[in-house]
Order: structure tokens, then C-alpha cells, then sequence
């Protein structure tokens, strides 16, 4: 615990690297991502923890609330980052902290890692920092909490993780400075603030053992870049080869939807924030992370929470993406975690006891989209007994005739079960190209999500994707499952499609009838008043328009002012088609929000 390295200069950096690494000063190797990511991905479900100076005030300054984000208090209430330190040292004193009970709350929920705030983006370090006097032993508390909690964690068996931000509101040495900081500012300081960071990322990653995951974050401003981030996730390797590191070590992570645009950018996996990437992302690996209600740091005011079902059905979402999800608690300055989040937390821990196969050690759905009553996820158990691989269907809307149909899937099925009800006795047939599981039972086990499972011969075969008559005929080409061209992008905003920017963007659906059928269509659109146009549809067959038409779109009075307007009679031919929507006109510099078109059977 001492005051803040005047530390000299990159060298350190080196100095640093050199003393961390293996014989003769090779660094140790670093094995390869899939043997370090195992665990990891195996979990799919781990708990965010930001607790620190902040979870006292709990949102308020001088006894005035203060909007945003818990643990952006400083920033949000413009304070001088002395006087916030000065203030809210001699008030951290989380007396009924007790690591076990924490790890105890995220093992009994079904998750597998826990990620703890070392020190947020107001510089306060909640270990015994041989760097600073800033830190949980200037405290009243003066107890090492990465120590505690890291023991705690792992006698639960999970994994201990940290959360470390680069961003140092406090630390006079880092740059860009608050605006309302008046500190003289030495404009050479950066490289002794990454040293500081470098000596203290050192103490986290040579003193509390194994650590999971490095969950870097405050990344944003300019000072940093990719030179220091490959820098830091070289340091970070050094002194823990088998560590995960997210793709926050590096500069240009794309905003909150957290994916690396760079194919160099450093980092083991994308960081998705409240927000779950509507077509997952295949092919990388990638962790949303979401707050049980709208803030990351305690924040008495914030009574906007999530219900248990709503982030039991992210889970099963996400999982059915190929992602994780990290699920955040905001620990009271007491140290207590929020009752509202423990509630939740203990829902999902008995879900996840009943239904835990159909997420950890699962994969991605094998349908190129969700179906409309849930999600699906899937474990190969290839290279054992015999090729098998086990689909788990997420129920989310549960058939009151207890039938689902699995479209678009050649394997032959066995042994489909509803987990949590083993006294029901669902069987499975082919129907065409579908897989169709009845006797499912007339009501859900869970309301919030059930899980049948059924296992299928060999690795699934799937077709692509096609939009075929929901139960009453209607055919619904949703934003989310169209197949799209030039600038057009999916928004999970509203679940649309938009920046139709190009008149040559298109957006098409490929349609499976059993036979031909005339529809009524509507189009489900918002637009800017200056914004709109003519759309033209056209159905394509064989590759030649065997119908189209047109509709006028006017603008609107906004991009979230939806209204559902007619495109008039269309005839679809039995068997395969497109369906494919293109602005003919567009009246500003970008066309239509699109959300949906619906075709219902004309009786
Ligand atoms: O600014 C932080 C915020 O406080 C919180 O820690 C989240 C969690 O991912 N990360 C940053 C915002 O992207």
C-alpha cells in the first residue's frame, strides 16, 4: 500500500514483461484459444459483480440523487477526484460482506465464473495494492476482498475473474483528464500510468492464483490504442499463459454491440453490452453482459429489474447463439447483495437445476433461425458410444396440443423427453422435411421456459432457412430472419431492418408452401417525416418475378413510428419462392424502417 508509482517510463513495460517471463526470457507459451476457452465456453453462465467506493453513495452526491449509472458517479456528478476519494474512503466499510455467501448465491444459480471489479474507472483498488494508498486498506474495512472472494469462489468450484478498467478517473498520470479536474496535467505521463497499471495488473495476476478471465474494460478514449493493448494482453499472457483475456484489452471494439471490427485487435472474445446479437455471431466467441436492472453499480433508486423469466429466457437465447451471458449483481455498500437480485438469482438456480444440460456444454442452435415458440441448443456426444447428438427445444410458448415441429431437418430422432417430467412420454415422427414431437403434454413444466430433449442420429442436418405458414396459414417474413443486401442492417432496437440507404439494398425472404395460396399483404414500416418512399415487392420463382407490386410509404414521424399499411393481393406458388421487398423510391436519404411482412391466406 503505498502512493502511486512515479514510475519511469515504457521500459518499465519491458522490464516488467522480461521479469514475467519463462527461461532464458522467452515468455511461457500460451496454449491455444480452444484449450484455454474450454471451461469457458462449457460454463455459458457466469456472474458480474461492481461493487467499489460508489456502492456506498449508492447514486447519490451531497445528498442529491445523480442520474446514470451507479458506478459513474464521479463522472455523472462532475466531482473533483480527491474530494471524491477524501469523501468516500472513510465511508467504504462493507461490514456484512461475506465471500461465501456471494460465491454460494452464483454457484447455486447455475453459474460457473465470477468477474469482480478490481478497480472501475474511478481508480479505487478493492485488493491490498502495493502500488497505491488507494485501495480497500485506506478503508475502515482494511480486509483483502479479492483474496476473500477468490478463496470463497473457488472452494464453490467456480472460476475467479477479473474485471480491471484501464480508464483511471483518479490516477494523475492517466489521460484524458475529467474536464473539472484541475491538477497540473504532465502531457508525457500515459506510459507511466500503463507502468502503474502494469504493476498492479502484476500484483492481481501473481497473488490470488489462478484467474479465469482478465474482463478489461475502459478502452474508449483516445489515449489508448492498439500498440498498448497488444502490449498489455502480451503482459497479461506472461504472467498467466492459460488466462482468457476479452477483446476489451485492445482499441476499436464497435460500441455497445462489443465486437472487434479489426481482424488484429487482441482478444479472446467479444463483449456484446445489454444487448444479445440477434443472429449470434457465428463463428467467434462472445459474451453478453446485462444488468438485472439499468445500472452496473448499486443505485437505490433503480428499481427496474428484470424479471427471473426475462433473463431465463436471455439465458436460453443466448446459449442458443453460441454465447455467454454474464449476468450482473450491484452489492450494497453494506456489502449485501440486492434482495431483488438474489431473488432472481435463486429462480434461475432452480431452472438451471432442472434444466441445466440443455446450457452448459451446449453449442449453438443448428438452425439457421429461432423457431417461434423458443430456441433451440445442442451437445454432440459424437466419439462416444455412437454418433448422437442431443437437441434441447427451449420452450418459451408452450403448444396447448403439446406438438412441435422441427422444420427443415433430414436426421432421424430418438428419445425426445421433457426434462423435469419424466412421467410424460412424448414420441417423435418425420413429416417431410420436418421433425414433428407430440404427446409433449397439454401444459408447460415451467412456465418460463420447459426443455424437451431429443436426440437425433449423427451431426444434424439442417436446410436454410425458409418462412413457412405459421399454424393458420399466415406467412411472416420478420426482419430478423430476412436475408439482406447492399447498406440494409438488422436493428434490435425495434427489431428491424434499417440504414436502407441504397436503392440497390434489398431484403428477401425465402418461402416453403405445401401449395400455392393468394395473400393479403402488410408491411410493417416507420420512417422520418422526410424519410419513406414507393416500395416494391416482387415473388420470385426459379429465379424469374412471377409477381410484384407496389406500395406507397410515406414518411412517418419517426424511425420507432411503426404503422402497418397494405401492398395489396400476392400469389405465392407452392413449393419454394423469394419474397423480396426494394425501395422503387425513396424520398430522403434513407428509405424505411422495416419490421415485418405479413401475408394472411385470403379464405
Ligand atoms: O463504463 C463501464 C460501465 O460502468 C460498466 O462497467 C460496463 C460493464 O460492461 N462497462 C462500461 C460501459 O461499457
Amino acid at each position: 500500500m503505498r502512493t502511486p508509482l512515479a514510475a519511469a517510463s515504457a521500459a518499465v513495460i519491458a522490464t516488467l514483461l522480461l521479469a514475467a517471463s519463462g527461461p532464458a526470457g522467452a515468455p511461457p507459451a500460451v496454449p491455444p484459444k480452444d484449450e484455454r476457452l474450454a471451461w469457458w465456453r462449457d460454463a455459458r453462465f457466469g456472474m458480474f459483480i461492481h461493487f467499489g467506493l460508489y456502492s456506498t453513495p449508492a447514486g447519490t452526491w451531497d445528498g442529491k440523487p445523480v442520474g446514470g449509472v451507479g458506478e459513474w458517479l464521479l463522472q455523472n456528478a462532475r466531482i473533483d477526484p480527491i474530494a471524491y476519494e477524501k469523501t468516500l474512503l472513510p465511508q467504504f466499510n462493507p461490514v456484512k460482506f461475506d465471500a461465501r455467501e456471494w460465491a454460494r448465491i452464483a454457484k447455486d444459480a447455475g453459474m460457473g465464473y465470477v468477474v469482480i471489479t478490481t478497480k472501475h474507472h474511478d481508480g479505487f483498488a478493492l485488493w491490498d495494492s502495493a502500488a497505491s494508498d488507494y485501495d480497500v486498506m485506506a478503508t475502515p474495512f482494511r480486509r483483502d476482498i479479492m483474496r476473500e472472494l477468490a478463496d470463497a469462489v473457488r472452494a464453490e468450484g467456480l472460476r475467479m475473474c477479473w474485471y480491471h478498467s484501464i480508464m483511471d478517473w483518479h490516477h494523475p498520470d492517466y489521460q484524458p483528464r475529467r474536464e473539472w479536474d484541475a491538477r497540473p496535467v504532465d502531457p508525457q505521463s500515459f506510459p507511466r500510468y500503463v507502468d502503474f497499471m502494469f504493476a498492479q495488473l502484476k500484483e492481481l495476476l501473481t497473488k490470488y492464483g489462478d484467474i479465469g478471465i482478465l474482463w478489461f474494460d475502459g478502452e474508449w478514449e483516445g489515449t489508448w490504442n492498439h500498440d498498448w493493448g497488444k502490449k498489455t494482453d502480451d503482459f497479461v499472457r506472461s504472467l498467466q499463459p492459460r488466462i482468457i483475456v476479452n477483446n476489451r484489452v485492445d482499441s476499436g471494439r464497435a460500441g455497445m454491440e462489443g465486437f472487434s471490427a479489426d481482424e488484429h485487435a487482441r482478444g479472446d472474445y467479444g463483449t456484446p453490452e445489454q444487448t444479445i446479437p440477434p443472429n449470434g455471431m457465428p463463428g467467434k466467441d462472445w459474451e453478453t453482459c446485462m444488468t438485472m436492472n439499468d445500472t452496473w453499480g448499486y443505485k437505490a433508486s433503480d428499481s427496474n429489474w428484470k424479471s427471473a423469466r426475462t433473463m431465463i429466457r436471455m439465458l436460453c437465447d443466448i446459449a442458443s447463439k453460441g454465447g455467454n451471458f454474464l449476468l450482473n449483481v450491484g452489492p450494497k455498500g453494506d456489502g449485501t447483495i440486492p434482495a431483488e437480485s438474489v431473488e432472481r438469482l435463486r429462480r434461475m438456480g432452480e431452472w438451471m437445476r432442472v434444466n441445466g444440460e440443455a446450457i452448459r456444454g451446449t453449442t449453438a442452435s443448428p438452425f439457421p433461425k429461432q423457431f417461434p415458440w423458443g430456441r433451440v441448443t445442442m451437445r454432440s456426444l459424437n466419439g462416444q458410444w455412437q454418433d448422437v447428438t442431443r437437441l434441447y427445444l427451449h420452450v418459451f410458448d408452450w403448444p396447448a396440443d403439446g406438438t412441435l415441429r422441427l422444420d427443415g431437418i433430414a436426421n432421424e430422432a430418438f428419445a425426445p423427453k421433457v426434462l423435469g417430467a419424466d412421467d410424460r412420454t412424448p414420441s417423435v415422427a418425420r413429416d417431410g422435411d420436418s421433425l414433428v414431437v407430440t404427446g409433449l403434454g397439454a401444459a408447460p413444466v415451467d412456465p418460463d421456459c420447459t426443455v424437451v430433449s431429443l436426440g437425433v442420429h449423427g451431426t444434424p442436418r439442417v436446410q436454410a432457412f425458409m418462412v413457412r405458414p405459421a399454424a393458420d396459414g399466415t406467412v411472416a417474413c420478420m426482419a430478423a430472419d430476412a436475408i439482406v443486401t447492399g447498406s440494409i442492417q438488422y436493428e434490435d432496437r425495434f427489431a428491424n431492418l434499417g440504414w436502407w440507404r441504397d436503392m440497390a439494398s434489398e431484403a428477401r425472404w425465402p418461402v416453403r408452401l405445401a401449395g400455392p395460396g393468394t395473400f393479403d399483404a402488410t408491411i410493417d414500416y416507420a420512417a422520418s417525416a422526410e424519410c419513406g418512399g414507393t416500395a416494391e415487392w416482387m415473388v420470385r420463382s426459379g429465379g424469374k418475378a412471377v409477381a410484384s407490386g407496389t406500395a406507397e410509404l410515406p414518411g412517418r414521424t419517426g424511425w420507432g413510428d411503426f404503422a402497418t399499411v397494405s401492398l395489396g393481393r400476392v400469389d405465392l406458388p407452392a413449393g419454394d419462392c423469394e419474397f423480396v421487398v426494394k425501395a422503387r423510391r425513396k424520398n430522403g436519404d434513407s428509405f424505411v424502417n422495416l419490421r415485418s411482412v405479413r401475408m394472411a391466406p385470403v379464405k
